[in-house]
């Protein structure tokens, strides 16, 4: 059966000296550009915010980034801007294989809903269309590697499982922001969605 390689936000922001860096996120690079040929098909996520998006803390007075905020679709995490359309800090890192993927998809562009899962966003109901692009290719295994674990790797993964993929997380192609527990209870739930973690 035919399997894709999902790449999730291998971005500038996300790795060392960006807005939102997550530890060691360009140390899963080279491992990620390895893994390119075992696979159908390779898609990427990029995380793709207007200015002034509305999980970013400087849209909200007062507030400071990793503060909490209630949205209409539940809880959110403000975070510093990053992954805005267009600049610098949205681009892929220089040293990932981007010229291998058959089908980028951008999340993040709805101005009032984050979008964690390359599926639908954070409202769990409004589709990014990913998953038509994957069942009409026939795909139905998906390997998910990037960052963050605890965020996108992690809604992206429960998502896949829950709409029926055979998904497998291996973590040592991940890396994690892990606040407040974040990276212990996205293990869980990965877990708990049928998804299967691997080192
Ligand atoms: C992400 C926080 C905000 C991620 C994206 O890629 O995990 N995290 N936007
Ligand atoms: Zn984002």
């Amino acid at each position: 059966m035919p399997n894709a390689l999902i790449v999730i936000d291998v971005q500038n922001d996300f790795c060392p000296g960006g807005a939102l860096a997550v530890g060691g996120g360009d140390q899963i690079i080279p491992q990620i550009n390895a893994m390119m040929g075992n696979f159908d098909a390779i898609i990427l996520t990029q995380d793709w915010h207007p200015q002034g998006h509305s999980s970013f803390a400087s849209s909200h007075a007062g507030k400071a980034p990793f503060d909490m905020i209630d949205m209409p679709y539940g809880a959110q995490v403000l975070w510093p801007d990053h992954c805005v359309q267009g600049m610098d800090g949205a681009s892929f890192h220089a040293g990932l294989n981007a010229d291998a993927a058959d089908m980028i998809i951008r999340k993040g562009y709805n101005p009032d809903i984050d979008s964690y899962s390359a599926f639908f966003e954070n409202d769990h109901k409004t589709p990014t269309g990913l998953e038509g692009y994957l069942r009409t290719r026939g795909i139905t295994s998906l390997t998910m590697v990037g960052l963050a674990t605890d965020f996108c790797v992690h809604f992206s993964a429960v998502d896949a499982a829950k709409l029926g993929f055979d998904v497998t997380v291996p973590e040592g192609a991940c890396r994690a922001i892990d606040m407040d527990g974040s990276l212990a209870a996205a293990r869980a739930a990965m877990q708990g969605a049928g998804v299967k973690l691997e080192s």
